[in-house]
């Protein structure tokens, strides 16, 4: 920001007199990259002094995806929040979600500032946007993420600005902003490759609408990555294996198609996997996050590049790549999630997508959201647009979990988040199960006898002989027998 803007510089305190009990607030970030960071923690205090004063103070939120612990826990811990939307992943707002103390709606992510400029999900009053600078013409430079943030600032009624001086202002060379017109006036999207740029390196607010800014210096919150463990490594051996199978029996002419990857273990293992295999030749990721394992990738030339919409890795490898943004600013492309989670761009650059289920049913159908039909993890986030439109579709998971007592093949999913027709391929630390081609039938044996852990596979095998023949074989009398003994026993098989 220069001397000259025009806008008022206040603390977070007096800034936060803007937002009154009951607003719809959108909060910049995807996972806590570029999320605000001062305004939530004083929403946080304000809310309990209303609390304490018998006032009612709850307001909506809005993130681009998941967020910072300032938003999902103290505001949640500071029973600040009666909605959200779209995504979450943390425990705090997950438990108050589960005691439908917090209303909670999941969005696909790239559908989310549609439904926002057109009002689906109700009047945004005030928008908080972390960005390096904003000029008095109104451009305003974003940090690590993009996400929603551009939508945001067109349609919120205030705008409150973090401006952070702790990013370097290089990372907008990553920035490629552009919004879609409304439809039905769309316009084909300019992206044939996963690098193509279609924008500008900032988002647009109209001036008037800046009610504050708010200087901070903080860095986005620390990430977690575990160290891959034996079954993450079996999965990605799986995966690995598969693909080159794919490229030799020239499914994938000479080159990769562009890679998507769900965030956590198994996806950093996979990634890893693959960038230590010497037959797995350069790609590209058209993804939703730049995650860690991809920066050593890219630093030993085995990521050409990568699109995504946000910069999710530890503080460590933010400064190796701010350090060098001669070197990473090309190879990286920073989108709104619209774009970055775009259906149509994801089938047209043929995306190989992998991403993470908690169980999946004997027909390909897979529950990633919600523990026993009932609970909230974390939520479908991008995982529904990549399977459902990607060239081959990936659902990781580990064959048990709980020391075995819980199957993830289940006969049928209690939630269903990707279903049949998008899920191709299921891989455990078990195996991998090809579906392709495959009718139901054929689907359940494939999955048993390669995905199922050994303990499981003579309660599925019977399970399906000892169904009704029909299109696809069921018992409702018995579909979810394992799920009911997990609640009632604590373990799927009581008897074993
Ligand atoms: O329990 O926490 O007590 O140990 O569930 O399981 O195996 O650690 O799962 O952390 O890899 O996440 C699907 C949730 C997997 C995630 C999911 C228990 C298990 C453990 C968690 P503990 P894991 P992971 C982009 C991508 C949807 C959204 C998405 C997810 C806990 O990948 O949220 O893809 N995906 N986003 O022991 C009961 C079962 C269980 C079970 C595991 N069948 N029944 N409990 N557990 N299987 C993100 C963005 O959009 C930005």
């Amino acid at each position: 920001m220069t001397a000259k803007n025009p806008y008022p510089i206040m603390t977070a305190e007096e800034a936060v007199l803007n937002i009154s009990d009951g607003d719809m607030v959108a909060f910049s970030g995807f996972t806590s990259a570029g999320s605000a960071k001062v305004i939530p923690k004083a929403l946080a205090d304000r809310a309990r002094e209303h609390h304490d004063m018998g006032l009612h103070y709850k307001l909506k939120v809005l993130t681009g995806a998941s967020t910072s612990a300032a938003i999902d826990k103290d505001l949640a811990e500071a029973d600040a929040i009666s909605w959200r939307a779209p995504y979450q992943s943390d425990k705090a707002i997950r438990n108050l979600i589960n005691q439908e103390e917090v209303e909670y709606v999941e969005v696909h992510l790239s559908h989310l500032p549609q439904a926002v400029s057109s009002g689906f999900l109700g009047k945004v009053n005030v928008a908080v946007i972390e960005a390096s600078e904003v000029t008095a013409d109104g451009r305003v430079y974003l940090t690590t993420s993009i996400g929603a943030s551009p939508t945001f600032l067109r349609c919120a009624d205030k705008v409150i600005i973090e401006v952070n001086r702790h990013h370097s202002p290089r990372l907008r060379e990553m920035a490629d902003i552009r919004i879609m017109p409304p439809p039905p006036r769309r316009y084909p999207i300019h992206i044939f490759e996963p690098m193509m740029r279609i924008g500008w390196p900032y988002a647009l607010v109209d001036p008037e609408k800046i009610v504050a800014i708010v200087e901070t210096d903080q860095p986005d919150d620390e990430m977690g990555f575990a160290t891959p463990d034996d079954i993450s490594k079996q999965i990605a051996g799986h995966v690995i294996e598969f693909l080159l199978g794919e490229m030799s029996a020239a499914q994938h002419p000479n080159s990769m198609f562009p890679l998507q990857a769900g965030v956590g273990n198994v996806a950093n293992a996979v990634l890893s996997g693959l960038g230590a295999h010497p037959d797995i030749p350069p790609f590209y990721m058209y993804s939703e996050v730049f995650q860690n394992a991809m920066v050593e990738l890219m630093m030993e030339g085995k990521l050409l590049g990568a699109s995504a919409a946000s910069l999710t890795v530890t503080r460590e490898k933010l400064k190796a790549i701010t350090d060098d943004m001669d070197f990473f600013a090309p190879r990286i492309v920073l989108r709104p999630q619209e774009i970055s989670n775009h259906p149509g761009i994801i089938r047209r650059l043929g995306v190989i997508a992998l991403n993470t289920a908690i169980e999946v049913d004997l027909y390909g159908n897979a529950n990633s959201s919600h523990l026993y039909g009932t609970h909230s993890i974390n939520g479908i986030g991008g995982s529904g647009e990549f399977t459902r439109n990607s060239y081959l579709s990936f659902l990781m998971t580990p064959s048990i979990a709980k020391e075995g007592k819980i199957s993830a093949i289940v006969p049928m999913c209690p939630h269903i988040d990707n279903n049949e027709h998008s899920v191709q391929i299921v891989v455990t630390e078990q195996g991998l199960a090809d579906l392709r081609g495959l009718g139901p039938t054929h689907r359940a044996q494939v999955l048993i006898e390669k995905c199922a852990h050994p303990m499981y596979k003579d309660y599925l095998r019977k399970y399906v002989r000892d169904s009704g023949k029909g299109h696809i074989r069921h018992d409702l009398t018995r579909c979810y027998e394992l799920h009911r003994n997990l609640m009632e026993h604590g373990t799927m098989l009581p008897e074993a």
